[in-house]
């Protein structure tokens, strides 16, 4: 895993922060659906029935000639379905509509993701750090009908990937996506450097958080302006340490099995 290559062009012309707020006050009515005739790929195809079948327009919830369909993948390998909406966009919300003649238990139970890089036909090599998860939506999406799901963590980024939990095949009717453009580009970019096993030890309490990946825990230290570099670790609870610019020497670490800790390297700038 190349931690800076998914860190490298986070940027944004004010910051991130601001976006997000404005982002969160647009509503979805009257939106673009961005998913729309898009490239689309998913983990595997039965018969056809392609992944853009799922982005083709076509709300029907038939299978053919109208949704989405792959086959039972192999034990430990997640089935998916994504597409790219060839630019960067703060994602607000998505819309699945599932089938209604057979076999609707199958759309459940699934991450809505949303990467910045392509993240290609290995999905699951590249979801340790390098996505943001918008929603998890537990359950079934109701038989023949559409839900809209909106995103409770505000995630930037060019493709959105629905990764499934259950080991069965996927069939999707239509996906979708909607969102507002990402934040223009800045002239500088922000590096981090990630240092397994050691943890920094802050002179003071850090500014703690309940984070689902590193990604996010990077993202928080991002929209922090004080933040300098962050400590983080695989499980529940707290496991999202903000350390603020003077709050701690570089040189005060410990070795630590659980913890991973992240520096930034460079801050945004605003240009504008
Ligand atoms: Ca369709």
């Amino acid at each position: 895993m190349d931690w800076n290559a998914g860190f490298g062009n986070i940027k944004g012309c004010h910051s991130m922060f601001q976006y997000i707020l404005v982002a969160l006050t647009v509503t979805v009515a009257n939106a673009v659906n961005l998913a729309l005739h898009k490239p689309a790929r998913q983990s595997t195809t039965l018969d056809g029935r392609f992944a853009t079948k799922a982005n083709d327009g076509s709300t029907t919830p038939a299978i053919d000639p109208n949704c989405a369909h792959t086959i039972l993948p192999l034990p430990g390998i997640p089935n998916w379905w994504y597409v790219d909406l060839q630019s960067s966009y703060t994602i607000i919300s998505i819309g699945i509509r599932n089938r209604d003649e057979c076999c609707s238990h199958r759309t459940s139970d699934f991450h809505i993701t949303v990467w910045e890089f392509d993240p290609g036909p290995h999905i699951k090599d590249n979801m340790e750090v390098t996505y943001c998860t918008c929603k998890y939506y537990a359950g079934q999406v109701p038989t023949g009908r559409v839900v809209n799901i909106p995103c409770t963590t505000s995630c930037i980024g060019r493709f959105v990937a629905l990764v499934f939990t259950k080991r069965i095949e996927i069939n999707i009717c239509e996906v979708e996506v909607y969102g507002t453009p990402a934040p223009l580009p800045l002239r500088t970019s922000m590096k981090i450097s990630k240092m397994k096993n050691k943890k920094a030890i802050p002179s003071v309490m850090p500014t703690v958080y309940s984070i689902q990946n590193i990604f996010q825990c990077s993202v928080m230290c991002m929209k922090d302006d004080q933040c300098f570099s962050f400590n983080y670790k695989p499980s529940a609870g707290g496991n999202c340490e903000l350390l603020s610019v003077g709050v701690h020497p570089l040189e005060e670490t410990e070795a630590s099995s659980e913890w991973t800790w992240g520096v930034l390297s460079k801050r945004i700038q605003d240009v504008c």
